[in-house]
């Protein structure tokens, strides 16, 4: 009988431990003898949400896989910034996140004053977020090539022997700002960050060294990925370093702003066209170093130094629409504007969300001062402390909603084309490209091809004036321009607000009287816009498409159908006229399947 008990506690215990828990940590908690000493402990403590650990090493031990651990703002490790401590993943892959891991106000409240170190045996399923890491005589992360991803860290002020303050960090490093890293030890200058990283939307500047990218250890299958990122004002020789052994079978490094990158013989092959060389980011306030530091002796802790103070800087970019303000609020807002606006905003891949980014700031809701077309480059692009662009266009938008242009993009230096599907024979498919801006209005050209039933040539029109996208096809209606045009081919509103319900042409290209439905806009992923229809989301062009806008025809019955068209953020029509598209060549990169186009698409100029 005592065996039988003991084997069904033993079965309980081991239901109970295979399921994922969340355990609290809190420096300061009520029963806590000594808070911030980990030392002395509640001994009621055993990381419920009563009676939290005090220390974060105490919940990873006594976690297993697949656990929270849930931390409130404090200071952990070291209570001295100049004294070394360090906290041991051990090989668990479980999730570490402050109490509110994306929101950087209480990221910055919650400090671990150390070196964070993985085992490297941890998996995807790991994670870091939302702490600030600052020690300054040894602090940063220790990846020993781990899986885990590490994301909405601050990791300034640290000054370990060399500079190496994120080593070997192989899963996804994302709004991470890793800025004001130094060294006080007589070891060498090295890289900042090393490694084979996966770099995402991340500020790293004003570090005493760049980063290094050596992706010639194993495992085989490295990739290297540098995306929405800013590398600024870090001393050394280079920005970005390129090891000698260096390889990767995948490499992306775009949509980035570097300062003084050296297009070296190993970069050759890069995808790096969007990214801004050169060009000021336009932070509000770079942080620096006060006190002159005598450095200690090689090893040893700088107890003889005279001790620097960081003072920390802001590395929100600036910008003439809004910006967030990080001191103390004025007029008891958050959002403030500065005299300029810095290249990063709005920089980054069109084609991603914008995450938790705003659409418009709560002090102005009409967008008229500012408003969100892209991700930001940098660590708070797709953070709620993103920076909106200035609102450019006269008069200014006014109602508040997605513009049509970030879904249809006719932008920049290349010519987008879009292959519709079609059941006979070649496909039909449209290219597009920019023809000029002006304060008033913007137009592009658009010319169908291998389309007999399609008009060949039409001149959309977006004009601010009425708030309009026009489809014209005669062009001598560009000469009385911004006038509203008496004779159109199709027209959409330029701004689609989610849940309300418009007119929408169901094939602009037609050659017969275009024919109007009325449509409710819906906006989200694909899925997402996408239930309720008898439309697969796999019947689609596939990619990430974590922003579409779906016109959804509205039954006889009230009840609303199938979409008419869908609109993919930064990429173009999904479906146009009922049918999907099934490639695409948008902004220099190739979707689906694209049929080699005719020699000259683009005629001469007038
Ligand atoms: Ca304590
Ligand atoms: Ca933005």
């Amino acid at each position: 009988m005592k065996s039988e008990c003991v084997a069904l506690l033993l079965v309980l215990a081991l239901c109970a431990g295979a399921l994922p828990a969340t355990i609290y940590v809190d420096d300061n908690a009520p029963g806590d003898p000594a808070p911030s000493d980990p030392s002395r402990s509640d001994p009621k403590a055993d990381g419920s949400t009563a009676y939290p650990f005090d220390s974060i090493q105490k919940a990873i031990d006594a976690a297993i896989e697949g656990d929270t651990i849930v931390v409130a703002p404090g200071r952990y490790l070291s209570q001295d910034t100049w004294t070394y401590a360090e906290l041991q993943f051990k090989g668990k892959s479980v999730r570490v996140v402050s109490s509110a891991p994306t929101d950087f106000s209480v990221v910055d409240q919650t400090v671990l004053c150390g070196v964070v170190i993985f085992q490297g045996t941890e998996d995807a399923n790991c994670l870091l977020q939302g702490f600030k890491i600052q020690n300054h005589d040894c602090g940063g992360i220790l990846g020993n090539k781990t899986q885990a991803s590490v994301s909405h860290c601050i990791i300034n002020g640290n000054g370990p022997c060399g500079a190496t303050v994120v080593k070997d960090v192989r899963g996804q490093i994302a709004n991470c700002l890793i800025v004001d890293n130094t060294t006080f030890h007589d070891c060498g200058v090295l890289p900042v960050v090393s490694g084979c990283p996966i770099l995402v939307n991340c500020t790293i500047a004003n570090n005493t060294s760049g980063i290094a990218l050596n992706c010639a250890d194993p495992p085989t299958i490295d990739q290297v990925v540098i995306r929405n990122c800013i590398i600024w004002n870090n001393q050394g020789y280079e920005q970005i370093q390129l090891l000698n052994r260096w390889r990767a079978t995948i490499t992306q490094i775009e949509y980035d702003l570097i300062e003084n990158w050296r297009a070296t013989g190993a970069l050759l092959g890069v995808s790096g066209e969007s990214t801004l060389l050169g060009d000021d980011p336009a932070f509000v306030q770079p942080g620096f170093w006060e006190g002159v530091a005598q450095r200690p002796t090689k090893g040893s802790a700088s107890t003889n130094a005279v001790k620097k103070v960081l003072v920390e800087g802001d590395y929100h970019l600036k910008s003439e629409g809004w910006r967030w303000n990080n001191g103390q609020p004025v007029h008891g807002s958050r959002w403030y504007f500065d005299t300029s606006t810095s290249p990063a905003v709005d920089a980054g891949d069109p084609m991603d969300s914008l995450g938790e980014e705003l659409e418009r700031v709560p002090e102005d809701p009409k967008g008229q001062w500012g408003f969100n077309h892209a991700i930001d480059i940098g660590a708070y692009g797709g953070t709620k402390e993103a920076s909106l662009s200035p609102t450019w266009a006269s008069p200014a938008p006014g109602v508040g909603a997605v513009d049509l242009r970030d879904y249809w993009p006719s932008r920049g230096i290349f010519v987008n084309r879009w292959f519709v599907h079609y059941p006979q024979g070649a496909a039909p498919w449209f290219s597009m490209w920019s023809t000029a801006g002006f304060g008033s209005f913007a137009v592009s050209t658009l010319q169908t091809i291998n389309a007999p039933d399609w008009v060949p040539m039409v001149y959309c029109v977006f004009l601010y004036v009425d708030q309009t996208f026009y489809m014209v096809t005669d062009k001598a209606v560009l000469n009385l321009l911004p006038k509203i045009p008496e004779r159109f081919q199709a027209k959409y509103p330029q701004y689609l607000i989610v849940g309300a319900t418009i007119q929408a042409p169901y094939d602009p290209f037609v050659k017969t009287a275009v024919q109007y439905r009325s449509v409710v806009v819906a906006r989200g992923t694909p899925a997402q816009v996408l239930a309720g229809t008898s439309m697969n989301p796999t019947q689609f062009l596939a990619g990430a498409w974590p922003d579409v806008i779906a016109l959804r025809e509205i039954n006889a019955d009230g009840t609303t159908g199938d979409p008419i068209a869908i609109f993919a953020r930064g990429f173009g029509p999904l479906l146009l006229a009922g049918q999907p598209v099934e490639g695409a060549e948008v902004n220099g990169k190739t979707f689906g399947t694209v049929e080699t186009p005719p020699a000259a698409t683009r005629p001469a100029r007038r």
